[in-house]
């Protein structure tokens, strides 16, 4: 993922562009002309400084803001589209004021007819720049946040994309443990995976499938449901070239099969690539799930190595209408 920069505080952009414009020094022997002199290039430095800071950050919030649907939605999930539309408007309009600021100020510095009246509007100056730039505080919190979670955000490839779907606690972490190079936390309660997280499996040389595990989704209206199981579901709708979709027939995830099961119902719903269902932790449990293709345990393997050779089998048939058109071959 591409690098953002580090979004300071308020206090550290100050330290930042006041640490600076202290050393600035004028040599004039009148002490008007002096003071008047350095007013002005302290001015100058603390917004350029302050300028160029916010700058950038509002370009790296424009960058996102143009990002693709998936992270758009993802960015929705996590903390509303419309904090991150805010937090560039705000930030782009701190940086012109600031500018504008300096113009005004400079102008008043010249007029200025002794040595007080120039200290006396430099401390206005300042004052009204460290308020513009704390009236963002939030604002740079949101940029901070957003480049934090991108820092973590697995990098996701256009290659074939298996994901890992079902109720919390189901048993999707273990397989794709047990499948992938990916080596998510497995733990007795649900909701342990929070976030999307990429498994690799190699399939022949340059050629690998990519499992994303998701975190578990109940089936409820979508306006309860939280931001964790709305991750899922973007991750679902928008990365899924195949899904495998976990049925928990012993129920010890805590949930019964109806509520699967209608879950199941709601992603055959909205999406329209393939899906596999799978009856996970066999080794608990007599019954299949009566549509499940493959039965599966992380104790016993049940059909692990069917369920391998069906995703490389549908990995090549992706490849082979799709991998010419993948740049890094
Ligand atoms: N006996 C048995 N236990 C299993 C099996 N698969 C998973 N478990 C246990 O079930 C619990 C949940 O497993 P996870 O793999 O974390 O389930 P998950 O679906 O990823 O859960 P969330 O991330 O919370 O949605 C853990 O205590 C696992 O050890 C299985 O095949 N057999
Ligand atoms: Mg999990």
């Amino acid at each position: 993922m591409k690098s953002y920069p580090t979004i300071l505080k308020p206090d550290e952009i100050f330290n930042k562009a006041f640490g600076r414009a202290s050393k600035i020094t004028v040599n004039d022997r009148n002490s008007l002309r002096r003071n008047r002199e350095m007013a002005i290039r302290k001015a100058i430095s603390v917004s350029d400084i302050i300028t160029s800071t916010l700058s950038l950050y509002s370009e790296m919030l424009a960058d996102i803001e143009k990002k693709s649907e998936f992270y758009r939605e993802m960015i929705d999930n996590i903390m509303g589209i419309n904090r991150l539309v805010r937090a560039r408007h705000s930030i782009t309009w701190a940086s012109k004021r600031c500018m504008e600021l300096r113009m005004e100020k400079i102008r008043q510095y010249r007029k200025a007819t002794d040595v007080p009246a120039v200290l006396e509007l430099q401390k206005a100056f300042y004052g009204r720049i460290s308020s513009i730039v704390n009236s963002i505080a939030g604002d740079l919190k949101t940029a901070a946040e957003l480049r934090a979670w991108f820092r973590k955000f697995p990098d996701i490839i256009d290659e074939f994309t298996v994901v890992v779907a079902g109720y919390p606690n189901v048993g999707k972490s273990s397989l794709i443990n047990d499948l992938s190079s990916g080596k998510p936390e497995i733990n007795t309660y649900p909701f342990t995976t929070k976030d999307i997280k990429v498994g690799h499996m190699e399939t022949a040389k340059y050629r690998r499938i990519q499992i994303i595990d998701t975190p578990g989704i109940l089936d409820r209206p979508i306006e309860n449901r939280n931001s964790i199981e709305k991750q899922a579901l973007t991750a679902i709708k928008y990365l899924a070239h195949h899904i495998l979709f976990l049925m928990d027939m012993s129920e010890t995830c805590g949930f019964d099969i109806s509520s699967q099961e209608a879950l199941l119902n709601e992603i055959k719903g909205f999406m329209n690539v393939p899906l596999s269902i799978i009856t996970s932790k066999s080794d608990l449990s007599e019954n299949d799930y009566p549509n499940s293709e493959f039965v599966y345990s992380s104790v016993t393997g049940g059909d692990r190595d069917k369920i391998v050779d069906h995703l490389k089998e549908l990995g090549k048939e992706w490849f082979r209408e799709y991998g010419s058109k993948i740049t890094y071959w």
